[in-house]
């Protein structure tokens, strides 16, 4: 694909469905009685392999055109044996939200996923089932896919999360509707909690104080109707590229905006962005509402701590970001960002080591010297969606045109990403 230099992006865009949010729609749709509709769902790959591994679970999931499914709800104890290996692609959610559902199971199941699934340590969430009984097992002790969870009765757990993800803490909170007594979660910093929003919504009883987290047992969960919000981690590509394209303003519609989330903004703003949120409301449990960016100048900054896990995904763009401003730019608290779809501190900064950006890999993030001339370049995805984008909002900036090589990843999150792009040049 080859991304040319832009003068100008203007336009009021929609972005996909939010995928942490139409994952968790499917799971929970399959596990509560009735028939859950989903508006706005994410046709994305990762998605569709949710999809598929409930469809092999007995699950019967409908899908018509405009972003609509029908997930016809197996009831808690409903999901069935699967015949043939759980297959979860290339996604993380899918692969650690399933291993803590099946721990609970009356049946045993294998899951697996792509070369990069493969790789992403799996232990994290291994471990603390396997003190609530369960019974997995797989690649070096147990701690890569494919693994085999043969479903057992479960206890209650207190458990301090030693990293702050959502993954982990969703995978205990599915595990914890098949516990016999309540499940208690510590975490270290906030990660994004549309589980709790979604399962409560589902009728489950979990109650969040401070930084911990109950799960009491219900029998049943009920199906309801999920419009899912416009993803901001698809977002984030248009609101770096309206600030650091000359002369743009672009409104993105219908965006979620749960605070776990929007660290985003707050960098951006802090970098002197000019951007302004209005129409929010709330939908199904989570606020949304229309973000629009103007072309500014922006300064570099520190990003550290607590705000880490609220801007995780978008640490690749954010780079870009730092790679325009004046100044330098601190990223620290974010070797997470190690084990993702790539090692993505390694990937940002040898990509962006090819346009010229003075950029320095640390043991936890990047330190970067932005302000100097971005130059066009051959980039590579290394198969991982967010590298992708990020590079082509780089090549935007740039002085001549730039070739990003493995654009197909985008479809994992954000199908016409490019189509999208190119409504806004015109
Ligand atoms: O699903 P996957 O592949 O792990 O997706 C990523 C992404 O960039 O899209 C991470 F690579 O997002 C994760 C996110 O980093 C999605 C997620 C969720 O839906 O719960 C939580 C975060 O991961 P973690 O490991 O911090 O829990």
């Amino acid at each position: 694909m080859t991304v040319n230099p832009s003068k100008k992006l203007q336009g009021e865009i929609i972005v996909p469905g939010d995928k942490s949010i139409s994952h968790r729609a499917v799971m929970f749709g399959a596990i509560a009685q009735g028939i859950t509709e989903v508006d706005g769902f994410l046709m994305g790959l990762d998605c569709l392999s949710t999809i598929e591994c409930f469809a092999k679970m007995g699950v019967q999931i409908e899908i018509f055109p405009r972003n609509k499914i029908k997930i016809h709800g197996n009831g808690l104890h409903g999901l069935k044996a699967p015949t043939s290996t759980l297959y979860t692609g290339n996604s993380g959610t899918t692969t650690r939200l399933l291993i803590g559902l099946l721990a609970g199971q009356k049946f045993e199941s294998t899951i697996d996923g792509d070369e990069s699934i493969r790789k992403r340590p799996m232990q994290r969430v291994v471990s603390p089932l396997k003190e609530m009984g369960a019974h997995i097992t797989g690649q070096e002790n147990d701690n890569y896919c494919p693994l085999t969870i043969k479903g057992r009765p479960l206890q209650g757990i207190r458990y301090k999360l030693p990293i702050a993800s959502a993954q982990l803490k969703s995978a205990l909170l599915l595990a914890s509707l098949y516990a016999e007594d309540q499940v208690l979660i510590i975490e270290p910093q906030k990660s994004r909690d549309h589980s709790e929003l979604m399962l409560n919504y589902f009728g489950a009883n979990i109650t969040m104080e401070g930084d911990t987290i109950y799960s009491r047992p219900v029998s049943k969960l009920e199906a309801q109707h999920i419009t899912v919000p416009g993803d901001i981690s698809s977002a984030a590509y248009f609101l770096t590229a309206g600030l650091i394209v000359p002369n743009s303003e672009i409104t993105i519609k219908n965006v979620g905006i749960n605070p776990t989330r929007t660290g985003i903004i707050d960098v951006l703003t802090a970098m002197g962005g000019n951007i302004k949120t209005s129409n929010i409301r709330t939908v199904n449990n989570e606020p949304i509402g229309d973000i629009t960016v103007y072309s500014s100048s922006l300064s570099g900054t520190v990003i550290e701590g607590d705000i880490i896990p609220r801007l995780i995904d978008e640490i690749p763009v954010i780079a870009v970001a730092a790679s325009v401003a004046k100044g330098t730019t601190i990223i620290k608290d974010a070797q997470e960002l190690k084990v993702k779809e790539s090692n993505r501190i390694q990937t940002v900064v040898t990509e962006l080591k090819k346009a010229g950006v003075d950029i320095t890999e640390t043991e936890d993030g990047m330190i970067i010297h932005g302000g100097k001339n971005i130059h066009g370049a051959a980039f590579e995805s290394y198969g991982d969606h967010r590298i992708a984008m990020a590079m082509s909002i780089t090549a935007l900036a740039a002085d001549s045109p730039s070739t990003i090589h493995g654009t197909e990843a985008v479809d994992i999150s954000f199908p016409g990403f490019f189509e999208v792009l190119k409504g806004l040049q015109q």
